[in-house]
């Protein structure tokens, strides 16, 4: 692909611009601070983002196309600002004009607040997944919510998890966005369900008793190199009536906001769970909210466009990022069977062929159920819709499996085992036309473990998409040291076309380019330290190996084993007169859900360690630990670069895919991991010696629980592990209060650690002793770095989202 000429720029004209911003913010250039020129930059931008936006919006092309619509409660888009830039192709002629501002560029992309409108993986694959569709200019819409506060901003008191609101928008509001007035939608909740007759038929009618108002904010998704903006959509909820004029003229001033005040609640604040279905009504009134405003706005383009009605899927095609979206399917149908008045089969045809499905879990307390009295209450024509589709539904498991009650139990869209539930995750497959897992063997254990017999049922039906990261935000824009020896070495194309990037394997044997190479890694590991030092004032030795475990905290991806591997290092350098080992930073970043108590107490635990290490001077810089604190995309982009060693260590078969282990490698660092999600394709595409791979795979797994594992037998029979653990329990690492961090050691020990850490701890352990022999060997660690930049390139979200397309979307690039 050629890019296509992007607008010319026109610096002074740009300047004069800013200028005029900067004024209309209320100040003078000589007395402003930086957050204002960085308010005025960005504003000065999105004039340009913004007319192109409506251009595409307007573009007849794209309007006879088919598009696909990408519905997800998280979009975590990180910072605009700076991969706009690049994506405009105006990064250098900006830092020129802000110059001659007297200004510096970083200074003031660093001003931006990251928009943290997701919670981890599933909200960041959403975000680079509407990178790439506007990069390759497939029609894309982006719905999303418009959450006041973004995931919680997270600081450490005394080593303990503290969570903080975070305004991402306060005080002058987000300078990419744009509000849509004339696109808002009513949405309804709770009330009835009356019957009405109309010529010589009867129709059901839901009569809402609460409506709130969708407000639309869009923020521009700019395509690399081309003139397509698409829309992320995100929805905000506003009373219809805010202002009660009669109670405040009454006196009652606090009844005169009420109505505002509960609409605004609606998209208050994004939950901050991951991997967990916390089941609060609010939640579900949130995910109704989004996949009602959408579906209606997805209808009112599709009409605008001139199409019919019973062409939906021919143009419109609608995928739901995980369950949360999942009531949008009821909600077509309520609208068509209802609102339109076509009969259930025609509507079923039409909304059946509609939407897909990213299953993006296998984690039982991550498939969403909704009581299904709390459906009824809430929306109750969608309850008896729902009732209607299962109850088709099997009468289909009746023909194919004649009088098989467990096989109606296991794929019924209600469980009635106990308090009735609605599975989301049934409704979902019953309800779409493809349903996919997010990395080979996870699409494998969809199939196998969760959903066999849909499998059986729907042959083909669900397959596989790997995942992909956006290599324009997690190369280009991240690391531009690398970035610019790629392009010396293989030219400029690779940011679109990442597959080329395996050029730079034939200069992996070469030592001048090692030194190169791994000279840019050492600036980035400077500048990570640089920020450490800063903010932590922690001092890091950068000839040590960068070790890199950030991602949520959760039990499942093993923080806590990766703790216990650096506990034994500290024993062995402080008991083994013998012992020598390459120096090491063992980095941590994670949020944990703020009700996640065993989460939290991991934090803890990682910090209480963190310190009597850094602090004891018989360790000298031999070994430091560093948890970051607030862990957010933009921090993401200075720690990725510097990683030596990814750590991708979930028990086998948990983590579904991963997309950290992508960005990682991409950036030139060795993964320690487990047979788990897409490691075992990073593994295929680099090769078994660049990769360290350790533990049980998902058949050892089973083979081992089916033996009977016992924990303390491995806890008995391994010193090092052994003496790891006691000092959970004495005053090691927490003088003065002994059993402080007694919750890690329960969770392996007492609790029969259900994700296995003792049992993979040797190899973990082995694994590790094999990076550090490695490492030493400073030319074979840089051909296996080298070689981990050089073949991921399959792990583009371009390939992904080529997949998504030809697979399953069918759609086709308008380019403009
Ligand atoms: O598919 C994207 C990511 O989604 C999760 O974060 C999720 O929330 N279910 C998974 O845990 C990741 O493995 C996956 O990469």
């Amino acid at each position: 692909m050629t890019p296509k000429q992007q607008h010319a720029f026109d610096k002074s004209a740009f300047k004069i611009s800013m200028v005029q911003h900067l004024t209309q913010l209320g100040h003078a250039p000589d007395t402003a601070q930086l957050r204002d020129w960085y308010l005025a930059l960005g504003r000065a931008l999105a004039e340009h983002t913004t007319s192109d936006l409506v251009a595409t919006e307007h573009d007849q092309a794209i309007k006879q196309a088919k598009s696909v619509n990408y519905l997800s409660l998280e979009f975590l888009i990180g910072r605009l600002t700076g991969n706009n830039l690049i994506s405009m192709g105006l990064y250098d002629a900006i830092a020129d004009a802000v110059s001659e501002l007297g200004l510096g560029l970083t200074d003031l992309l660093e001003q931006e607040r990251d928009p943290s409108l997701g919670n981890g993986g599933l909200g960041r694959l959403a975000a680079c997944f509407m990178d790439s569709l506007a990069a390759q200019q497939y029609p894309a819409v982006g719905y999303g919510l418009h959450y006041e506060y973004g995931l919680f901003r997270q600081s450490f008191h005394e080593g303990a998890q503290q969570e903080a609101p975070d305004a991402w928008r306060e005080p002058e509001g987000y300078p990419w966005e744009l509000v849509r007035p004339e696109l808002s939608q009513i949405i309804g909740f709770y009330g009835h369900v009356e019957v009405v007759e109309e010529a010589g038929h009867t129709y059901r009618q839901w009569v809402p008793s609460l409506k709130i108002q969708a407000m639309p904010w869009d923020l521009p998704i700019v395509g690399y190199q081309s003139n397509t903006v698409y829309p992320l959509r995100l929805w905000e909820g506003r009373a219809l009536t805010p202002f009660a004029l009669d109670a405040f003229n009454a006196g009652d001033y606090t009844h005169a906001q009420q109505a505002d005040i509960d609409a605004g609640n609606l998209t208050k604040v994004l939950y901050p769970n991951d991997n967990h279905d916390a089941g609060k009504t609010l939640r579900l009134m949130q995910q109704y909210f989004h996949s009602a405003a959408s579906v209606a706005d997805i209808l009112r383009r599709h009409l605008e466009a001139g199409h019919a009605l019973a062409a939906l899927p021919e143009y419109e095609t609608i995928q739901l990022n995980d369950t949360h979206p999942t009531i949008a399917i009821p909600e077509l149908m309520r609208v068509l069977l209802d609102d339109y008045r076509l009969g259930w089969d025609e509507a079923w045809s039409i909304a059946s062929r509609t939407f897909a499905y990213t299953n993006h879990t296998l984690l039982p307390e991550a498939l969403e159920t909704w009581s299904e009295a709390l459906i009824a209450r809430l929306l109750p024509r969608h309850m008896e819709i729902i009732f209607e589709i299962n109850h088709r539904f099997m009468q289909e498991v009746e023909a194919k499996w004649p009088d098989d009650v467990a096989k109606k139990q296991v794929l019924s869209v209600i469980d009635d085992k106990g308090e009735r539930m609605v599975r989301m995750a049934n409704l979902c497959v019953v309800g779409s036309y493809a349903v996919n897992g997010v990395a080979a063997l996870h699409s494998q254990l969809v199939k196998r473990d969760l959903f066999p017999e849909f499998d059986a049922l729907y042959p083909g039906r669900i397959q596989n998409v790997t995942n992909g990261i956006t290599p324009r935000r997690w190369l280009k824009f991240c690391n531009p040291d690398l970035s610019n020896l790629i392009s010396e070495k293989i030219g400029e194309q690779w940011p679109a076309q990442l597959e080329q990037l395996e050029q730079i394997a034939q200069y992996a044997d070469d030592t001048a380019f090692q030194k190169i190479f791994m000279d840019v890694k050492k600036r980035n590991k400077q500048r990570l330290a640089g920020w450490v030092k800063e903010h932590l004032d922690i001092t890091l030795n950068t000839d040590a190996i960068f070790d890199v475990q950030i991602k949520r905290l959760h039990e499942y991806k093993r923080q806590h084993l990766n703790l216990l591997h650096v506990i034994s290092l500290y024993q062995r350098l402080l008991n083994e007169p013998d012992f020598d080992m390459a120096p090491r930073v063992v980095f941590f970043a994670a949020k944990a859900a703020p009700g996640y108590e065993l989460a939290k107490s991991i934090i803890y635990a990682i910090n209480k360690v963190a310190e009597t290490i850094n602090n004891d001077p018989r360790v000298g810089d031999k070994l430091k630990v560093v948890f970051i604190p607030d862990y957010r995309v933009s921090m993401a982009e200075i720690i990725i670069p510097a990683a030596d060693v990814s750590e991708q260590i979930s028990m086998a078969g948990k983590e579904a895919s991963g997309t950290g282990n992508m960005k990682m490698a991409l950036n030139g660092a060795l993964t320690i991991g487990t047979m788990d999600g897409a490691n075992v394709e990073i593994r295929e595409e680099v090769g078994d010696d660049n990769i360290y791979i350790f533990g049980l795979d998902v058949d050892g797994v089973s083979e081992l629980r089916q033996k009977g594992y016992q924990p303390e037998a491995v806890y008995h029979s391994q010193p090092l592990l052994k003496a790891a653990l006691d000092s959970l329990l004495d005053e090691t690492f927490t003088p003065g209060q002994p059993g402080a961090l007694r919750p890690v050691f329960d969770s392996v020990m007492g609790s029969g650690d259900p994700y296995l850490c003792l049992a993979d701890f040797a190899d973990y352990v082995r694994a590790h002793n094999d990076i550090d022999r490695d490492y030493r060997d400073a030319s074979q660690w840089a051909r296996k770095a080298i070689l981990n930049t050089a073949l991921v390139g399959k792990f583009s979200s371009d390939r992904s989202i080529r997949d998504y397309v030809n697979n399953i979307w069918q759609l086709e690039a308008i380019k403009r």
